[in-house]
């Protein structure tokens, strides 16, 4: 969770320095993503929705390739083709999110059959916020899956906000976790800022539907602690006292104030850990920026193919 915090901080400031072109934060959603790292197996898919980039790291997507990917270079694995905070990492099965909002739902249910029909005893894990529960993929995604009993679990990050709409436009409905009504499915909330909360219901979910339970929706309360992106402004529309309201739901915050009572964690230790933290994405930021861009002529590679012959 600190991990992701610190390179949360140091890529904004990256992004200000105009050293990285855009970011986007998961600041707030670090239990989710944790639990989710640890909660799923290897068999298991993330289709991801806007800030799950953490959940690829605890699968064991190496941290400098991450960095090589936010910035682009030649040794990113989407050499240079994606936006940044767009990573894929096929061997965890993460794949790329889709800056639609919504449309990785759907493709998560066809990927949870396709699982099934291979008999891969994996689930696929669809991750999506609060505003792409608005979405035409939202509702097909799981009709399809209810009525296929597809191995998919759906996870909306409730983070009370979409770009500048609150949540309490976005819908009439009481909780988004209700909809799953709708479709014949179980909907739960959980509270996304407590990491043990989150991984009991991501195990207990994943446990059901591995052995042949049909898929569920669990909606995280938790709350965007920094803006949209690095392209946005969240005084032009959130009452001026949000941000500090919303910072008492602090989720690293949370971990390290019980981790401090039950005396596992010592400001000692918590500087260590801090220390190292920084000084291992420091070393990726510094081995990313010391490599050069992809090579120009490699543009058109994995685009085309066969790739067409040079002109006369
Ligand atoms: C189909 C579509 N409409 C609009 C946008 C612009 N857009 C990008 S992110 C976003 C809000 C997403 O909100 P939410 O689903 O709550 O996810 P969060 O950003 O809060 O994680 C919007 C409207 C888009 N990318 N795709
Ligand atoms: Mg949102």
């Amino acid at each position: 969770m600190l991990l992701g915090r610190t390179l949360d901080t140091r890529m904004l400031a990256l992004q200000r320095q105009g050293r990285v072109g855009f970011y986007g934060a998961a600041t707030g959603q670090e239990a989710v993503n944790v639990a989710a790292g640890l909660a799923s197996g290897p068999s298991e898919w993330v289709l991801p929705g806007l800030r799950e980039q953490l959940v690829a790291l605890v699968r064991g997507h190496p941290l400098d390739l991450y960095l090589h990917h936010l910035f682009a270079d030649a040794r990113d694995p989407s050499r240079g083709r994606n936006m940044p905070c767009h990573p894929s990492a096929r061997e965890v099965h993460y794949v790329s999110m889709s800056s639609v909002i919504g449309t990785q739902i759907s493709h998560a249910v066809g990927v949870a059959l396709a699982q099934r029909r291979r008999r891969d005893p994996g689930v696929t894990l669809a991750f999506f916020g609060d505003g792409a529960t608005s979405s035409n993929d939202f509702h097909a995604g799981l009709n399809f899956a209810a009525v296929t009993s597809a191995p998919v679990l759906f996870l909306c990050t409730n983070n009370q906000w979409a770009i500048s709409v609150p949540v309490g436009r976005q819908t009439a409905a009481a909780t988004l976790a209700g909809k799953a009504a709708a479709y014949g499915l179980e909907g739960r909330q959980v509270d996304g800022t407590d990491l043990f909360a989150v991984y009991e219901a991501l195990s207990t979910a994943l446990g059901r539907i591995r052995s042949g339970g049909p898929p569920e929706l669990i909606e995280f309360v938790l709350y965007r602690l920094t803006p949209h992106s690095s392209s946005d402004d969240p005084t032009r529309y959130q009452p001026a006292d949000w941000a500090a309201r919303a910072r008492a739901h602090d989720p690293v915050a949370r971990l390290e104030r019980w981790l401090t009572d039950q005396r596992v964690l010592d400001p000692e230790a918590q500087a260590r850990l801090s220390i190292e933290v920084d000084a291992e994405i420091r070393r990726s930021i510094a081995d990313a920026e010391g490599t050069p861009p992809p090579p120009p002529e490699s543009i058109t590679e994995d685009v085309l193919a066969p790739a067409p012959s040079p002109g006369p």
